[in-house]
């Protein structure tokens, strides 16, 4: 029973969020009427003193729009319902029982009345996936709802981290009509989505109605464009009177540039503060719909569909900066260390002269620059820049039959880039700016266990890890040997 008070407790907040200043209407005295059985005039007192404290929120979850307050009949079927009691909306004995109960430690009431759950009291925030809609791939809404998040993680202090538990903080689902949280949705059109406020239980939960029809370009309903005004509240974020607003209650495409108006990210920055003081990369290629593929239908490649398809193989992968650059084709995933959130798109997105696939990369820390190889030219970047017009590949020393190359490697530690050709590989001295003497050699002669064409490779945390297809091997270059196998998709949070 302690526990179940506990749970109740955290939970109301979520309910009672949207509340914008003090108690509004007294509840009416209706279960009167309604002929109830036991209950006397103390206990209508003690119930609505009680509901008035903890449920006197009339609104429900944010999306329930011009809703009218809240019987108090439903405040007691709401209690009901978080109680695991029959949600008659009467108050019988066993209802009026809880009512009587303690409420599980003074701290706990105190700090929700301060509180009021407007805000998750922590900065990372587990989200997980129920119920998929029919109307897009599985992958693609993955996607969509990580790019949704990724618009208040980037404009917050906040960290989205997809979870399988069943206690994820944020759980999304699409439902249709009467889905067990007294919120029933209306059909096609109306109300397209509703989600809780910070909290317990059913806080930030995320519904999406499933007679709508979901897309990902200008047609209605744009899933990124709802998801991301949904999880605004999910987070504690009310209503704007501002149309320019994500957090508009009226569905539409945004005009401007950036899908968070001011006020959006001064109010997200007033819960969780200002996103990491760490410089962003690229920030003139950022993630205003204009670029956002998901806003932009018709050119969005088919690839990205399939982010976490099980056969991902990347053409090359390469560290810059504090990020990691995954290239596919023309696509670019872009994931910061130590963040969960992926920025993606068409590489020209991020280096508009790059028009091109990218077959091998590398990083020279020393120099803080990326080499980027394509076919027999390679492009060079520095900071968010690239450098000037690609130069050839015989720069570095390579003979005239060497047009192309699978992968590349820089190894700090003892200044030398290793290229990888079919069955070959070359050993670069950055240091000296020449090939190093006895090149070209079998990959398979210094690396046992590496007998296939390299997609892509990577230094990282001491050890190589080559892209072979869909699978990384983890190698360990001072034991010669293969310590560990992954997926690639992997890699990129799947
Ligand atoms: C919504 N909401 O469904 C609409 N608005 O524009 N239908 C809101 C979601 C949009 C959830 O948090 C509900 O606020 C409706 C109505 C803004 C994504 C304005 C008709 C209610 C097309
Ligand atoms: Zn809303
Ligand atoms: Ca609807
Ligand atoms: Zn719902």
């Amino acid at each position: 029973m302690h526990l179940v008070l506990c749970f109740c407790v955290c939970v109301l907040p979520v309910l009672l969020l949207s509340l914008p200043g003090p108690c509004r209407s007294a509840p009416s005295l209706a279960p009167q009427e309604e002929g109830s059985t036991s209950e006397t005039q103390g206990d209508v007192k003690l119930a609505t003193e009680y509901l008035q404290r903890y449920y006197h929120l009339k609104e429900g979850p944010f999306g329930r729009w011009k809703r009218s307050g809240q019987s108090f009949t439903s405040s007691v079927q709401e209690m009901q319902l978080f109680f695991g009691l029959n949600s008659t909306g009467v108050l019988d004995t066993e209802t009026l029982e809880v009512m009587r109960s303690p409420r599980c430690g003074v701290p706990d009431v105190e700090d929700y009345i301060h509180n009021r759950g407007t805000r998750w009291s922590k900065s990372v925030i587990t989200y997980r996936i129920g119920h998929y809609t029919r109307d897009l791939p599985r992958g693609t809404i993955n996607s969509v709802v990580q790019s949704a998040l990724s618009v208040w993680a980037r404009a917050s202090g906040l960290t989205f981290v997809r979870s399988h538990n069943r206690n994820a903080d944020i759980k999304v689902e699409f439902v249709t009509s009467e889905h067990g949280d007294l919120y029933p949705f209306d059909g096609p059109r109306g109300t397209l989505a509703h989600a809780f406020g910070p909290g317990a239980g059913m806080g930030g939960d995320t519904h999406f109605d499933d007679d709508e029809h979901w897309t990902t370009g200008e047609k209605d309903f744009n899933l990124y464009l709802v998801a991301a005004h949904e999880f605004g509240h999910a987070l504690g974020l009310k209503h704007s009177r501002n149309p320019e607003s994500l957090m508009y209650p009226t569905y539409m495409h945004p005009r401007q540039v950036d899908l968070l108006s001011k006020e959006d990210v001064a109010n997200i920055n007033a819960l969780y503060g200002t996103s990491r003081s760490s410089p962003k990369l690229f920030p003139r290629y950022g993630w205003s719909p204009q670029y956002n593929p998901w806003l932009s239908g018709p050119q969005f490649p088919r690839l990205m569909e399939n982010k976490c398809a099980p056969d991902l193989s990347f053409d090359a992968v390469s560290t810059l900066g504090d990020a990691t650059f995954f290239f596919r084709e023309r696509y670019l995933w872009i994931k910061h260390n130590q963040q969960y959130d992926i920025k993606e798109g068409p590489i020209t997105n991020f280096m508009p002269k790059i028009e091109a696939n990218i077959d091998a990369a590398f990083w020279v820390p020393r120099r803080s620059t990326a080499y980027l190889i394509h076919e027999s030219m390679f492009w060079t970047v520095k900071g968010s820049r690239v450098r000037g017009k690609p130069k050839p590949l015989s720069t570095f020393g390579f003979p005239i039959w060497v047009q192309d190359v699978d992968a590349a490697v820089h190894i700090a530690k003892t200044g030398r880039t290793l290229f990888f050709i079919h069955d070959i590989y070359w050993s670069y001295n950055e240091n000296r700016r020449i090939m190093d003497i006895g090149f070209p050699k079998y990959i398979s002669e210094d690396f046992p266990g590496v007998n296939t064409t390299i997609s892509a490779a990577i230094h990282k945390e001491g050890f190589i890890h080559f892209f072979v297809g869909p699978q990384v091997y983890k190698y360990d270059y001072t034991q010669k040997r293969i310590v560990g196998v992954e997926k690639t998709n992997a890699w990129l949070g799947c």
